[in-house]
């Protein structure tokens, strides 16, 4: 058992150095690396701080719609709160029994537009040609404005492809009380040209108002699911 031990560390090692020239450009945190055929990776948001710090590997945060949040703004950062709030920040929202989702209460001058993003490695050892998201919107809709978030694809981190189908919007006319809604999106993205063996993809969350007055809801992501599929199968499933 011992030796059987010996031999999967050296290779999750080996694994590793392979992966040491994937060196993420400047902006990103470090990319989210998937390496195993089997390994269930799971996104729950769940230990969250409210620090850049604690942002999952290759998770960004953009409250302008251009530039990534870094550890100098530690200001945008607030710690996790259960809803009710106008203070505009990145925060994780706290839905309850230790559940937390990757949030931001939107302003006028921030998250509107603004956005969540994850980099992704391929290191899996083949080509991608599907690539299946799957993640829930929290909503805490107590204003009387909507906001939208919609789910965009990347090849090379810059250039976004809308995917208009799994488009989200808040309600407009606010709650009374609010509570938090879970709304499920899921799609799958072809990819014409596939995602060759150590190559990278982005998806991000766009966010922007969508009509109304006032303050604005407090919103966010949760559970994200990326299932990578080759031609021939299943190649990794993060959850
Ligand atoms: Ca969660
Ligand atoms: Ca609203
Ligand atoms: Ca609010």
């Amino acid at each position: 058992m011992f030796i059987l031990w010996k031999v999967k560390r050296v290779l999750q090692l080996s694994w590793c150095l392979l992966l040491l020239p994937l060196v993420p450009p400047s902006g990103y945190a470090s990319d989210m690396v998937i390496t195993n055929r089997k390994q269930r990776f799971c996104e729950t948001f769940d230990t969250l701080e409210g620090t850049f710090e604690s942002l999952p590997a290759g998770f960004a945060v953009s409250k302008d719609g251009s530039n990534c949040l870094s550890a100098a703004d530690s200001g945008d950062f607030k710690a996790p709160h259960a809803g009710g709030t106008s203070e505009g920040a990145c925060r994780p929202w706290d839905l309850g029994d230790g559940n937390l989702a990757l949030g931001y209460q939107p302003t006028s001058a921030e998250f509107t537009p603004g956005f969540f993003m994850v980099s992704i490695s391929n290191a899996t050892g083949e080509a991608v040609g599907l690539v299946e998201v799957a993640y829930q919107v929290v909503c805490y809709n107590n204003e009387n404005r909507s906001s939208s978030l919609d789910l965009e694809y990347s090849r090379d981190g810059s250039a976004f492809t809308r995917i208009p189908s799994v488009s989200y919007s808040s309600p407009m006319r606010e709650e009374n009380p609010a509570h938090w809604a879970v709304t499920a999106r899921s799609t799958a993205i072809h990819l014409r040209k596939p995602l060759a063996a150590r190559g990278r993809f982005w998806l991000r969350w766009y966010a922007d108002d969508n009509g109304g007055s006032g303050s604005r809801d407090e919103y966010g992501i949760d559970n994200v699911t990326i299932t990578l599929r080759s031609r021939r199968g299943l190649v990794i499933t993060i959850e």
